[in-house]
C-alpha cells in the first residue's frame, strides 16, 4: 500500500515540506529528480548556479572539455534522450555538455522542480520533527523527509598554498570559477599554476592568444593525446548497434571508466579481461602503441592489473615517458616534461590536445617548481628561486577539495547535532558511499567509499540514483519514515574500502585521490578501489535483502510522533 506522500505546506513555519530535497542539479541531481518524481515523490532540487550544468557550469575556462568520450559521458536511463540527442564531437566541449543538461532539464520538464541560484548553506536533521531542514545562502528554508546530496565529487575549488597570494595586483582566476566574459589575453603576460586536467586543456589555447606565458609546473604527470574529432553518421551507426554492449561492458568494467569505444576488436578485448603480466613485454607495448594511435583516456588502462602489478605498471609508465620525445624531440625539453617517477594511474592522468607541443612555442616558458617551489607572490608576479616572473593575469588550475569538499564546506548536521566535517575529521567511513551513521534519511551520490571518480561517473551515478530510489520506494510501501544505517554495516564497508586500497599503488603518490592536495585533510583513498562490478554486487545484495543493513522506523515508533507532519 502506498503511503500518502504529498507535500505538506507548513504555513506555521513558512516553509515547504518535500518528500525529497536534492542538493545540486547536475548529472546526478537531474536524474534523481526525474526518477523520484516518476515514482510519485514530491521532489525539489536546489542548485547554486543560475542553470543546470553541475561542475561544468562553473568550469568555463578555454579548452574545458570532457576527457571521457561523449557517447558514454551521458545518460542511459531515458530512451527519449537516447533517441533525440546527438553529440558533435568525440569529446564534448564544456558548452555542449551544459547545452545537453539544459536540454534534458527542459525535455523532461524538470525545471519546474528546480530552484536555481539557491546555494545551500546548512542542512540539519531535526530529531524532533524527523525532517531535514535546509537553508540557502539567500535565507530560504525548505524541509524534506529525505535529503540527497548530489553536489559533485569535483566541485569545490581550492587555492594553492602560496605565501602572499593576495598581494598580487593583477587579475587572478581559478579555472573552476571562470568569469563570463573571460579575460582578453591579447598581448598579456600570463602565469599558469597547475598542470592537471584543467591546466593541460587550457594552456595550449591561452598560449595561442596571449603575449607571454609562464607555466609553473610542479608534478610532471602522465599525459595522453585525446585525438578529438567530429562524430560522423558512421560513428552513430556503429553506436546504435553497439550501445547496449558498450554500456554493459562499462558496468562490468573494473578500471575502464572512459569506456572503450570504436576500438579495433583485437585491442578492445584487453582491458578488464587481460592481465598485462600474462602477456609478453613486446605484446604489452604493441597494445599500448595501438591504443596510443587511437587516443584517449583509456590508453594506459589497457591491462586490468596495471594498478597493482609493478612490472606491468612500470612498462606502462615507461611507455608514456618515452612518448614525450615524439612530441617535442629536443632532449632537454622532453626531460623537463617526462612524467615523474610515480606509478601510472595513482594520480589522475591528463588527456589533451597539443599540450606538450605548446612548450615549443617561443612565447611559452616552462618553470620547474618541483625542485624550487614557488617562494611567494608579489604585487607584480610569481617568485621562484629568487627570480620574479612579472605577469598581468594569474590562472590557478590548482584543483579541488575532491569527493568530500562539497559536503564538508556546508554545515550539514546529523541526528546528534554533530557536523559532517567533524564526523570525518579522522577519515571518512560510509556505507556503500551512500549512507552514514547519525545521518538518517541522508544519501550521497558519488560519496567517499563509492567508486565514483575511479569509474565512469555518469554510469555510477545512474546506478546509485536507482538504488536510492528503490530504497525510498520500499520504505514507502512499508510505511517506513526513517532509515538509519547500522553502525556494524558501515564499519564492515569501511573495512572493505580500506582493504581494497591496499591492493594497488593508490597510497604511494600525493594526489587528490588521497586528499594530499588539501592541507590538514586526512590522507585516505577517497573512492572504493575494488571496481564497479564488486561495488554493484554489494549494492545489489543489499537491495535484494530488502535493505537489511538499515534500521527502519514507522511513524508511530518515532519519538514524539505528534509533532511529525504527515
Ligand atoms: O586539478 P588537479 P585539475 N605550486 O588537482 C598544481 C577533473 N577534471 O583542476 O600535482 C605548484 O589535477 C598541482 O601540482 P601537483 C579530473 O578528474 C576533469 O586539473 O600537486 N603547483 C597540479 O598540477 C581531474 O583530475 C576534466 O604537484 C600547484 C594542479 O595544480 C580533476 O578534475 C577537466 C600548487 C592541480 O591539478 C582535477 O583537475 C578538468 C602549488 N602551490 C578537470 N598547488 C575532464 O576533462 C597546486 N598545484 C573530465
Amino acid at each position: 500500500m502506498v503511503e500518502e506522500h504529498t507535500v505538506t505546506n507548513d504555513a506555521a513555519r513558512g516553509a515547504n515540506v518535500y518528500d525529497v530535497l536534492i542538493m545540486g542539479a547536475g548529472f546526478a541531481g537531474l536524474h534523481g529528480l526525474h526518477r523520484l518524481r516518476e515514482d510519485g515523490f514530491r521532489v525539489l532540487a536546489l542548485e547554486a548556479a543560475p542553470d543546470t550544468g553541475g561542475a561544468w557550469y562553473w568550469n568555463s575556462y578555454p579548452g574545458a572539455r570532457c576527457d571521457v568520450e561523449s557517447l558514454v559521458y551521458c545518460y542511459s536511463f531515458s530512451p527519449v534522450i537516447d533517441a533525440e540527442w546527438r553529440w558533435s564531437e568525440r569529446y564534448a566541449a564544456r558548452d555542449e555538455i551544459c547545452q545537453y543538461l539544459q536540454w534534458v532539464a527542459t525535455r523532461l520538464d524538470l525545471r519546474k522542480d528546480i530552484r536555481f541560484n539557491s546555494r545551500i548553506a546548512k542542512a540539519h536533521f531535526d530529531k524532533n520533527d524527523q525532517l531535514w531542514h535546509l537553508r540557502t545562502e539567500n535565507g530560504e528554508e525548505f524541509l524534506g523527509r529525505h535529503f540527497i546530496a548530489s553536489s559533485g565529487p569535483i566541485s569545490t575549488p581550492i587555492m594553492p598554498n602560496i605565501p602572499g597570494l593576495s598581494d598580487f595586483r593583477g587579475q587572478m582566476i581559478h579555472t573552476a570559477r571562470w568569469p563570463t566574459p573571460g579575460p582578453d589575453f591579447a598581448g598579456k603576460r600570463v602565469g599558469v599554476i597547475g598542470t592537471g586536467s584543467s591546466g593541460t586543456q587550457l594552456i595550449p589555447l591561452v598560449a595561442e592568444q596571449c603575449g607571454q606565458m609562464h607555466v609553473f609546473m610542479r608534478t610532471r604527470n602522465y599525459y595522453m593525446p585525446a585525438r578529438n574529432r567530429p562524430l560522423t553518421d558512421e560513428d552513430y551507426e556503429w553506436w546504435y548497434k553497439n550501445r547496449d554492449d558498450v554500456r554493459a561492458k562499462l558496468n562490468r568494467s573494473e578500471i575502464s571508466g572512459g569506456g572503450d569505444i570504436m576500438l579495433d576488436e583485437d585491442i578492445a578485448k584487453h582491458p578488464n579481461s587481460t592481465n598485462g603480466i600474462d602477456l609478453r613485454r613486446e605484446e604489452r607495448f604493441e597494445i599500448l602503441e595501438k591504443r596510443w594511435e587511437h587516443g584517449g583516456a583509456m590508453i594506459g588502462y589497457a591491462f586490468r592489473d596495471v594498478i597493482w602489478n609493478p612490472e606491468v605498471n612500470e612498462d606502462v609508465s615507461e611507455f608514456f615517458r618515452k612518448k614525450v620525445h615524439t612530441f617535442v624531440g629536443d632532449a632537454g625539453l622532453a626531460e623537463k616534461l617526462e612524467p615523474g617517477k610515480f606509478p601510472f594511474g595513482t594520480k589522475r592522468p591528463t588527456v589533451g590536445t597539443d599540450f606538450f607541443e605548446t612548450f615549443l612555442r617561443p612565447n611559452v616558458s616552462l618553470v620547474d617548481v618541483k625542485a624550487s617551489p614557488i617562494e611567494r607572490m608579489t604585487e607584480k608576479g610569481v617568485v621562484v628561486a629568487g627570480k620574479e616572473y612579472e605577469i598581468d593575469i594569474l590562472i590557478l588550475a590548482s584543483g579541488f577539495d575532491a569527493v568530500t569538499g562539497a559536503l564538508t564546506s556546508i554545515d550539514i548536521r546529523g541526528e546528534s547535532g554533530r557536523s559532517l566535517k567533524e564526523t570525518w575529521v579522522d577519515g571518512t567511513a560510509t556505507f556503500l558511499g551512500i549512507s552514514l551513521v547519525d545521518f538518517p534519511n541522508f544519501y550521497m551520490i558519488g560519496g567517499p567509499g563509492s567508486p565514483s571518480v575511479l569509474t565512469n561517473v555518469v554510469r555510477t551515478n545512474e546506478f546509485q540514483v536507482d538504488w536510492i530510489a528503490d530504497l525510498l520506494c520500499q520504505m514507502r510501501e512499508n510505511g517506513h519514515r526513517i532509515a538509519k544505517v547500522k553502525p556494524e554495516a558501515q564499519q564492515a564497508w569501511a573495512d572493505k574500502v580500506e582493504k581494497a586500497a591496499t591492493h594497488g599503488f593508490w597510497g604511494k603518490t600525493d594526489s587528490w585521490y588521497v586528499g594530499a592536495n588539501v592541507p590538514g585533510k586526512k590522507r585516505q583513498i577517497l573512492a572504493f578501489t575494488g571496481g564497479l562490478p564488486a561495488y554493484r554486487k554489494a549494492c545489489n545484495v543489499e537491495r535484494d535483502s530488502g535493505f537489511s543493513q538499515y534500521g527502519f522506523s514507522h511513524l508511530a515508533e518515532l519519538a514524539d510522533a505528534s509533532v511529525l507532519l504527515s
